[in-house]
């Protein structure tokens, strides 16, 4: 840890007299106020391995300073934003990018910093030099069963891996598809995944869930095997009731509903987990909340009355990662500012009176209805989640402590200026 616990609690008392302030003036009115901020301060969001390094694009990709060069200073650098915020509090590997070389080390070195392990993800869309055949045209899907088995025992090493450090669920995104019409047989390469993904299955644990990612396009230009949510779910109801839909908010075409499709998938008690990023044009991969938060607070608000409804645990029953990419900005700071995004738009939805919107809506009162919707996303629920933070003994202000310290200074003196970290 580049600084001591006792920062914090010197940055939260500089700003005490301020945020109490601002609190009491935010609490008044919020109806179980105590509920809301327990809730608040138990919250927590996996950390992706892949995206403390500065990610790129295919035209190019500019190396960060300081970024982690090894697995463990990767989880060092999660334990660092889990101390600032105590938010943060799991990490989701992605293998082989990120293989624990001695489980039983890393998973001591993530107890330390208070870290569990969340999902583990497969990697079938690139090809890795030890490897035997290529992912050039598929994995699961492929036309040659040799790939297709490669594939299978991959993830199931990846399970293993998982099973080691105590993660209890695999995330599968597949790049399969094909890029020209003609190209692929859509039935058979259906069918090939769905066998594929069965004998994945067929290796989980029994406490464990399989996670199925969707995605519109790209890799692929004109068709992606598992393409939408209803591919998605038309493959995990074959599979069982351990396999679940994945939704990551980049990987819809424009315009989409994701709100509604996470209503319906809520519903029929398959919706797994989350990945969270924002997006202008596609799969852009940008920090949460950054480009259109009140879309945010709209899943977020079908989120929280969905798991209501059917007496979920908000904070343990779906996978909640961030999968985002920095270009420009510190991948720390990035990451601080995708979690608070996140603990807002969760707050925000908190604050939505369920029965009074549904008496709207059993009305047919649509302004008022919008009205209570708006409402809540137009609060400033700020010093909310800050009080959360401070009873969970983070900083009052997580972002400007990061900054104030010269944390990213002091990581580039230990790792170096010119640091690469495998991932994106
Ligand atoms: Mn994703």
């Amino acid at each position: 840890m580049p600084f001591e616990k006792y920062k914090i609690e010197e940055h939260n008392a500089d700003l005490q007299k301020e945020h109490k302030r601002r609190f009491e003036f935010a609490a008044e009115g919020v109806k179980d106020l105590k509920t809301v901020l327990k809730k608040l301060e138990v919250f927590q969001v996996a950390i992706p391995s892949w995206a403390l390094g500065t990610g790129g694009t295919r035209f190019g990709r500019f190396a960060g300073a300081g970024e982690p060069r090894s697995l463990e200073e990767k989880i060092e650098d999660v334990g660092l934003l889990h101390a600032l915020n105590k938010s943060s509090g799991a990490i989701s590997l992605h293998i082989p990018w990120d293989i624990p070389e001695n489980a039983k080390s890393i998973k001591a070195l993530a107890a330390q910093h208070g870290l569990r392990f969340d999902a583990v993800n497969s990697n079938t869309f690139q090809d890795q030099q030890t490897q035997e055949l290529s992912y050039k045209y598929g994995s699961l899907q492929h036309v040659d069963k040799g790939v297709r088995k490669q594939a299978i025992e991959h993830n199931i090493q990846v399970i293993k891996h998982g099973i080691e450090l105590g993660s209890d669920s695999l995330t599968v995104w597949l790049a399969d598809g094909s890029s020209f019409p003609g190209q692929l047989n859509f039935r058979k390469a259906y069918q090939n995944t769905l066998d594929s993904l069965t004998e994945i299955y067929s290796a989980l644990p029994a406490d464990w869930k399989l996670f199925l990612e969707y995605k519109a396009y790209e890799p692929n230009f004109y068709s992606t095997t598992v393409a939408d949510w209803g591919q998605s779910y038309s493959m995990v109801t074959k599979l069982g009731k351990k396999a679940y839909t994945l939704v990551d908010l980049g990987h819809h075409l424009p315009n989409a509903n994701i709100e509604q499709i996470v209503a319906l998938l809520l519903n029929e008690g398959k919706l797994g987990g989350f990945h969270f990023n924002d997006s202008k044009y596609g799969d852009d991969d940008l920090t949460v909340g950054s480009i259109n938060p009140y879309q945010l607070f709209l899943i977020f608000y079908e989120l929280v009355a969905g798991m209501d409804e059917k007496g979920m645990n908000h904070a343990t029953d779906l996978g909640w990662m961030i999968d985002a990419s920095h270009n420009v900005k510190d991948p720390l700071e990035d990451l601080l500012q995708s979690v608070d995004a996140i603990k807002i738009a969760y707050a925000q939805a908190l604050l939505v009176d369920a029965d009074e919107l549904e008496a709207a809506r059993e009305a047919n009162d649509v302004v008022r209805a919008q009205e209570i919707l708006q409402n809540a996303y137009r609060t400033d629920v700020r010093p909310l989640v800050a009080e959360s933070r401070l009873r969970a003994g983070a900083a009052l202000e997580p972002l400007k402590l990061f900054r104030k310290l010269g944390v990213r200074e002091d990581l580039i003196k230990t790792r170096g200026r010119k640091t690469v970290a495998t991932g994106l």
